[in-house]
């Protein structure tokens, strides 16, 4: 078994925000972007997680106990206050370290990004914690996370300020939507058994998969009217967004029998983390003037 650390921080688990990062660094290098603001960013952004799972684990102390460990990237009940090789008290200390962690390398960066850090740190609480408590909230989780997902890609485009289009910004909101919806219908079963009315179990598990379809179509709309108006990048970050979401959406309902979702945890954590590096290494191409797109 990983390292009680590990297991604490669950690094494997924040692909799922990887993503919107990534893709949201790699759109907005430019040749005059800092390479160590692209470092510290992704410093900000591991210390925004650590922070985040750390206080989702004291709070998910006495539910995680139940989890029988699917489609998860643990077994839950292995988490070390579960089986108390930690103390709260210490992963209070360990989450305050990471969250002014979280505010020092953002603010080396520049204050937009500092201010949407402070924010998903706060929603990052407010997800987890009482009295709020939002992933127990009907909605409320899906709104924590569209929210969580669209400002840390905005958070992304500001390292370098390139491609920050409101519309390009939108599409990111919708896109986390859709994509969270499958991962709160896979939590649904161990959900319910700990009590949490999720908006899975309150809506029903084909309800609330049901809703990726109109959310794609109006990211479709969207992501068309970038690739007809934006430059030869955002064409082809359009054209995958598309194709991707549509093949998501259909694959995603296909695949729920009886209120299961048979999809393994590996069809989300494998294409993120390669569309990840693919953007990430896509930035720095540009940033050292090896793949012009854009005729910088
Ligand atoms: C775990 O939530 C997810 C996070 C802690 C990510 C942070 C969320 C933000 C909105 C910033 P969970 O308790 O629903 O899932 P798990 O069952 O994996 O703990
Ligand atoms: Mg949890």
């Amino acid at each position: 078994m990983n390292s009680k650390y590990v297991r604490l921080l669950r690094p494997i688990a924040w692909i799922t925000f990887l993503l919107p990062f990534s893709v949201g660094v790699g759109l907005g290098i430019t040749p005059d972007s800092d390479l160590l603001h692209i470092i510290f960013a992704f410093i900000a952004f591991s210390c925004w997680m650590s922070f985040s799972f750390i206080i989702n684990s004291i709070a998910d102390k006495d539910v995680d106990k139940y989890h029988n460990g699917r489609s998860k990237d643990m077994n839950l009940a292995h988490q070390p206050l579960t089986t108390n090789e930690i103390t709260e008290k210490d992963a209070l200390y360990l989450s305050m370290i990471f969250l002014f962690s979280s505010f020092f390398f953002a603010w080396l960066i520049n204050p937009l990004f500092f201010l949407l850090i402070l924010i998903v740190d706060g929603v990052g609480y407010i997800y987890s914690m009482p009295p709020t408590r939002f992933k127990a909230r009907p909605i409320g989780d899906v709104l924590c996370n569209t929210a969580a997902g669209g400002i840390i890609f905005i958070a992304g485009l500001s390292v370098g300020g390139a491609n920050m289009k409101p519309l390009v910004i939108l599409g990111a909101f919708v896109m986390t939507s859709i994509f969270y919806i499958p991962t709160v219908v896979t939590d649904h079963e161990f959900d319910k058994k700990a009590g949490l009315i999720t908006s899975a179990v309150y809506f029903s598990p084909k309800k609330i998969l049901q809703a990726m379809y109109p959310l794609t179509a109006l990211l479709v709309i969207i992501a068309l009217i970038v690739f007809l108006t934006g430059n030869l990048e955002l064409k082809i970050f359009a054209f995958i967004v598309i194709i991707y979401t549509i093949l998501s959406t259909l694959v995603v309902n296909m695949n729920l029998k009886e209120d299961r979702l048979y999809i393994h945890e590996n069809w989300i954590l494998v294409p993120f983390t390669l569309i990840s590096i693919v953007a990430v290494g896509y930035g720095i191409l540009k940033l050292f003037g090896l793949l012009i797109l854009n005729g910088y």
